[in-house]
């Protein structure tokens, strides 16, 4: 098989946060229009749109009030028509994000339903109290219960995210068919298919009570069901089958047996599937980030490579916190930390995905305040843990070190006051060190971050092995990682050194690409180097 997407780099803008043209603090699609040149330039030929749709914006695109409608603040339908085309022009395919999971609770479906007007009654998941309390046990993954009561309708309501959050009702074939004419209208534009928000969710198999062993409890009863994947199948043969689209599943908590079936070509569900096992191998309860091994993490990657045929890369998106400081160094090593992770990423069998400002090396922030932050989930966590009486510092502790919103700043262009992004406050604060860490600096600079991942993208675009050969693990150890990636005609090997420590590595062949400059190799990696040796 080879499709078009396994070609290819993409890149993930989060709207909010890439590029604001009218000034008003909040990026926009016009911001996007005027990046797309730096874009192309970069070696980007698909980018995956975070929502731009209409949106009361509490959690910042993923509560959609209107899917057929872009919300004021990105700009209009005629200006999402024009990045399409001017996308296009360059060569560049758009995927949108599609969050079929919940609407808004402004949404029009939602606002009918409260009332029981036909034919969106059913539309949601309604309960009624039981004993005057929530229906089940099951908690939002934003933490807290997962039932809000609704004084007009007098029942309860099932939200996985936040309260504004509604979960749309999947055993109600309407919901389906709505859905599938939310595809169509943007399809039907020129875009290139989707990214499916938290596709593993959606179908809840039952509402009986969850087990309390589970961190998100109900999740036995909604998590990867039966019913998941008979959904996905039908949208598939009814919408996608027709066209050479592209389609990208959300899927935390899937092991990569339940990801192969996703991924399963002739099951006709997904292309592809983010499943975030190596972004979470230095977290405990989700929400506690502790030290970082790198063995962990190679193993997690391993895994997944060994297991599926395909799959997308990534090491960053808007939900998590920056590559370079979970998994590299951003005091000693920050360069060099970035640039093997950008190897890695590079090398590894998939369709790699660059988060905004992953190619600069932007770090998470440097925020003093859970006032600074506006992340909902940043926010209900510091209400929970206020309410259990963890004192203030001790919640920010936790919290800066796992909020969304650090990787949520402002994109760094370049060093004046506002780091590039607007000329008016933004919306959320810069991280302070825009002033060296920024595009217009690196463009100019022969060894920066920037400069090297586009080095390594056009090296991978132009290496058949690279891109079509086959993964083999050849050695894991504490600290390194060494694979192959082989055709008939080649085979490369690739080392990669993730510590503060020099490893020994006894390899042959010859220097292909490396992320310090030099053209030979001793008999060790330096801290945080990698590097691409070809066999001869
Ligand atoms: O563990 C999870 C569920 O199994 C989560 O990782 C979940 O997949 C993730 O939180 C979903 O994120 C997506 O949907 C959210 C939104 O806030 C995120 O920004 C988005 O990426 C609700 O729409
Ligand atoms: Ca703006």
């Amino acid at each position: 098989m080879n499709k078009w997407w396994m070609n290819e780099i993409a890149y993930q803008i989060y709207p909010r946060s890439f590029k604001d043209s009218n000034d008003d603090g909040i990026g926009d699609i016009k911001g996007i229009i005027s990046k797309l040149d730096y874009l192309k330039d970069l070696g980007i030929k698909l980018i995956w749109l975070s929502p731009v749709f209409k949106s009361p914006q509490k959690d910042y695109g993923y509560d959609i009030s209107d899917y057929k409608d872009i919300d004021p603040m990105y700009g209009t339908l005629d200006d999402m028509d024009e990045l399409i085309f001017q996308a296009q022009k360059r060569n560049i395919k758009i995927i949108m994000d599609l969050v079929m999971n919940h609407t808004s609770n402004q949404h029009e479906w939602f606002e009918k339903s409260r009332l029981k007007i036909e034919p969106y009654t059913d539309y949601y998941i309604w309960e009624d109290p039981v004993n005057g309390k929530e229906p089940n046990n099951w908690t939002s993954i934003f933490t807290g219960s997962a039932w809000e009561f609704d004084e007009i309708r007098k029942q309860y309501y099932l939200h996985l995210f936040a309260v504004e959050q509604p979960d749309l009702n999947f055993k109600n074939e309407r919901v389906v068919e709505e859905i599938k004419n939310v595809m169509r209208f943007w399809l039907n534009k020129g875009i290139a298919g989707f990214r499916y928000d938290a596709i593993n969710l959606i179908y809840k198999t039952t509402l009986e009570q969850g087990d309390k062993k589970h961190i998100f409890r109900g999740q036995e009863h909604y998590l990867n069901q039966e019913g998941n994947h008979k959904i996905l199948n039908d949208i598939y043969k009814e919408v996608l089958s027709e066209g050479d689209y592209f389609t990208v599943g959300e899927a935390g908590f899937t092991s990569p047996e339940e990801a192969k079936l996703y991924c399963d070509h002739q099951r006709e569900e997904l292309d592809t599937l983010f499943t975030f096992e190596h972004t979470q191998t230095n977290y405990k309860y989700r929400w506690i980030r502790v030290k970082f091994k790198p063995k962990k993490f190679y193993k997690a990657l391993v895994k997944y490579q060994n297991i599926l045929d395909w799959n997308v890369l990534f090491f960053e998106n808007h939900d998590l916190i920056r590559s370079v400081s979970q998994f590299g160094d951003v005091k000693k090593y920050w360069k060099q930390s970035a640039k093997s992770l950008a190897l890695l990423l590079l090398t590894l069998k998939g369709t790699p995905f660059i988060y905004q400002g992953q190619e600069i090396g932007m770090t998470n922030f440097d925020y003093k305040d859970i006032n600074e932050t506006q992340d909902v989930e940043s926010k209900r966590l510091d209400t929970l843990l206020n309410k259990k009486r963890v004192p203030k510092r001790l919640r920010w502790f936790f919290i800066s070190r796992i909020s969304r919103d650090n990787a949520r700043t402002p994109m760094q262009w370049n060093s004046s006051k506002y780091a590039g992004f607007s000329n008016h406050k933004p919306w959320l604060k810069p991280v302070n060190n825009f002033s060296y860490i920024n595009v217009e600096q690196q463009k100019n600079d022969s060894d920066s971050i920037l400069n090297f991942y586009k080095d390594m993208i056009k090296y991978r675009q132009n290496s058949k092995t690279l891109r079509e050969g086959k993964f083999e693990i050849y050695k894991i150890t504490n600290k390194l990682m060494v694979f192959k990636r082989y055709t008939h005609e080649e085979t490369l090997c690739i080392a990669v050194n993730l510590s503060r420590r020099k490893q020994k590595i006894n390899l042959q062949g010859k220097l292909v690409f490396n992320s310090e400059t030099g053209d030979s190799l001793e008999k060790y990696l330096n801290p945080y180097q990698a590097v691409i040796l070809k066999q001869i």
